[in-house]
């Protein structure tokens, strides 16, 4: 048995560094370890899915999935909670976390893959973790046979011809949102993260280490700037804020891109793996969206209709959803 937790992960995945970025707050010990090959058969072991993060817990439990991952530790040490008490701010919370792991990544994967600047810079990263010591020719070689492989698999996330202008446009607007709502807080529901905080972050300090999301954001985005490198290891025990303080610099995100784009295009991810479709189209207000369908999103709608299906009371929830047009999409109705 361990002293503490081992996390298998990789700077360059979103997904590992939220979990990373959750695990430094909540001052757990643990061990990153670099996904490569020196370790690969031991990660084989706890990993179920050939998918990193990897949490393998003292008492030698592999956990996989960030979002259960968070749940599954939150739930062993509660304090200090990344769960708002403000039940508004503690759900939309959630919507957040669900819009930063599903929609965020289109924003990081599309950008990383889509220019050859960025290809090269994500692709030597990725090859640095895989061949450590490799250089020259062999490096560049590893490194070209990774980008081959992504810019193939842009697809898998939506992103093509047709849908990369509505992914910048939604990426660009997003982070003007988010850098008016950071103005005067340190985190985005207050003095100390939250749920939502780690599942946006991942993606954006991912799009931020590669060179167009860097220059984007490091234009035009100061406050974004600051919550990226204060999320890396973020700090705070101060409270969260009321929804009524909140509000006016995060309803506009909601609206704008949380109910505009991302979950029209969850409800219809998730009715085409419903009903077996080989790919769906809908039309979004920034236009037509064609792709093949993710099983894993159509779950994790699923959950999120869930948690607000379990809510007792939704009276002081429902008016903010309703009018940031998000009720109809969670609520079924
Ligand atoms: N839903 C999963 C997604 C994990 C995921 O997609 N991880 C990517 C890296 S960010 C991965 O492992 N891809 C395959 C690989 O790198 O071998 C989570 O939240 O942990």
């Amino acid at each position: 048995m361990a002293d503490g937790y081992r996390i298998w992960g990789a700077e360059v995945s979103p997904y590992s560094v939220k979990v990373r970025s959750y695990f430094r707050y909540k001052e757990l010990a643990h061990e990153w370890i670099v996904r490569g090959p020196d370790n690969m058969e031991e990660y084989k072991q706890y990993s179920k899915l050939p998918l990193i993060p990897t949490v393998v817990t003292p008492d030698d439990e592999g956990i996989q999935d960030s979002t259960p991952i968070i749940e599954k530790i939150e739930a062993r040490h509660p304090e200090p909670s990344i769960h708002p008490s403000d039940p508004v701010a503690s759900f939309v919370s959630a919507l957040i976390e669900e819009f930063g792991d599903e929609w965020g990544n289109k924003w990081m994967f599309h950008y990383r893959w889509a220019r050859e600047a960025d290809q090269q810079s994500a692709g030597k990263r990725l090859a640095a973790a895989m061949a450590p010591g490799v250089e020259g020719d062999a490096l560049q070689g590893i490194v070209d046979g990774i980008v081959d492989r992504m810019v193939n698999r842009v697809w898998f996330v939506g992103s093509s011809e047709q849908t990369a202008p509505a992914i910048e446009q939604s990426f660009k607007d997003g982070i003007t949102r988010l850098d008016a709502h950071l103005a005067t807080r340190p985190f985005l529901f207050g003095e100390r993260p939250a749920f939502g905080d780690f599942g946006l972050w991942g993606q954006v300090y991912n799009a931020w280490t590669d060179p167009t999301c860097n220059e984007i954001i490091e234009a035009s985005a100061p406050n974004v700037v600051a919550w990226i490198q204060r999320m890396l290891e973020p700090e705070g025990t101060g409270d969260f804020e009321n929804w009524a303080d909140l509000s006016p610099t995060l309803e506009p995100l909601l609206e704008e891109q949380v109910a505009a784009l991302f979950l029209p295009w969850s409800d219809a991810n998730s009715r085409a793996i419903a009903a077996g479709s080989e790919e769906f189209s809908i039309e979004l207000p920034s236009g037509t969206w064609t792709q093949k369908p993710q099983k894993y999103h159509a779950r994790s709608l699923g959950k999120l209709r869930n948690r607000y299906q379990a809510l007792e009371n939704t009276s002081l929830l429902d008016p903010v959803l309703e009018r940031t047009n998000c009720l109809g999409w969670l609520s079924g109705s």
